[in-house]
């Protein structure tokens, strides 16, 4: 196993962290597929009772733009990431985001899928995608507006607007907003907390809930939006945006 990603499993608490500093822990498709084989192994395991992500100093800046900024459509829907976080989500154990620094792009994605989601006032969260000239492709359309509401979504996507780990807290974006050296400490009693709790119960009320708020249509959507996102990198702008990010210049869209 690589050390991009780690996974630690102690007193039915399974934590993994991101280990790419020098890129902010931006997330490569290997990286990826190697949580994918974690959360199957957290699945099989019935001692496990509650997921956290945690990583040092960055939750994740977003998927690896300089390995992305090469893709043709067919590469893109190769280097999809929605079916690793549809686990997340459908493992049945409470999940909790601890964000500490950049949770960008695909990092916010990640977030998303947790169950709670707890940040340092001075994290930074945003769907930035727009910038690169394209939109998120691993169901933030989708997530973002259910949890903040269509409108503050669409300001949030359309203009990569970011907001301070405070903010998220204020728009319901995260259930907690602490002090930076009370992240860690308080990630950890959430997760106590969790561990305490009826598993059967949880799960169950984690179905219901889930049940109540999403449609039918809700994997289409994310399929959908990942067929949108591939295709996205046939387009000028996306290859501007990326080459842009790489140059350290700002881009030059051309709207095609
Ligand atoms: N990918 C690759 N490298 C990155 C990324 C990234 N996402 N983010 C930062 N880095 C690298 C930088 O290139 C830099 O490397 P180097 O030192 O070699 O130049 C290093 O990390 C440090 O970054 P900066 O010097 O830029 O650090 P700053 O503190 O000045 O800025 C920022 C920090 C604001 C976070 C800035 O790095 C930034 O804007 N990063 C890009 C954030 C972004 O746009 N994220 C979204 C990416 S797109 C995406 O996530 C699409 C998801 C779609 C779903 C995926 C399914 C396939």
């Amino acid at each position: 196993m690589s050390s991009q990603i780690v996974m630690r499993i102690e007193d039915g608490i399974a934590t993994i962290s991101i280990r790419r500093p020098e890129v902010l822990n931006a997330l490569s498709k290997d990286l990826i597929d190697e949580m994918d084989i974690m959360l199957d192994e957290i699945k099989a395991n019935p001692e496990v009772r509650v997921l956290v992500f945690y990583s040092e100093k960055n939750f994740a800046a977003g998927a690896d733009i300089k390995e992305m900024s090469v893709c043709d459509p067919a590469g893109a829907k190769a280097f999809v990431f929605s079916s690793t976080y549809n686990k997340i989500e459908a493992l049945g154990i409470p999940s909790i985001a601890v964000i500490d620094g950049y949770a960008f792009g695909g990092g916010l994605e990640l977030a998303l899928t947790c169950d709670l989601r707890i940040a340092s006032k001075k994290a930074t969260l945003g769907l930035t995608e727009l910038n690169l000239g394209i939109i998120p492709g691993a169901g933030g359309t989708v997530r973002l507006p259910r949890l903040v509401g269509e409108a503050k979504a669409k300001e949030m996507i359309f203009m990569s607007r970011t907001v301070s780990g405070e903010e998220a807290k204020q728009i319901g974006l995260v259930n907690a907003a602490v002090e930076p050296e009370e992240l860690l400490e308080t990630g950890a009693k959430w997760a106590e907390k969790l561990k305490t709790r009826s598993a059967v119960a949880l799960r169950a009320a984690k179905e219901s809930i889930e049940n109540g708020i999403r449609d039918t249509d809700y994997v289409t959507a994310i399929d959908r939006e990942a067929e949108i996102w591939a295709s996205l990198f046939d387009s000028y702008d996306q290859k501007e945006g990326m080459a842009a990010f790489i140059e350290k210049r700002k881009p030059k869209f051309q709207n095609r």
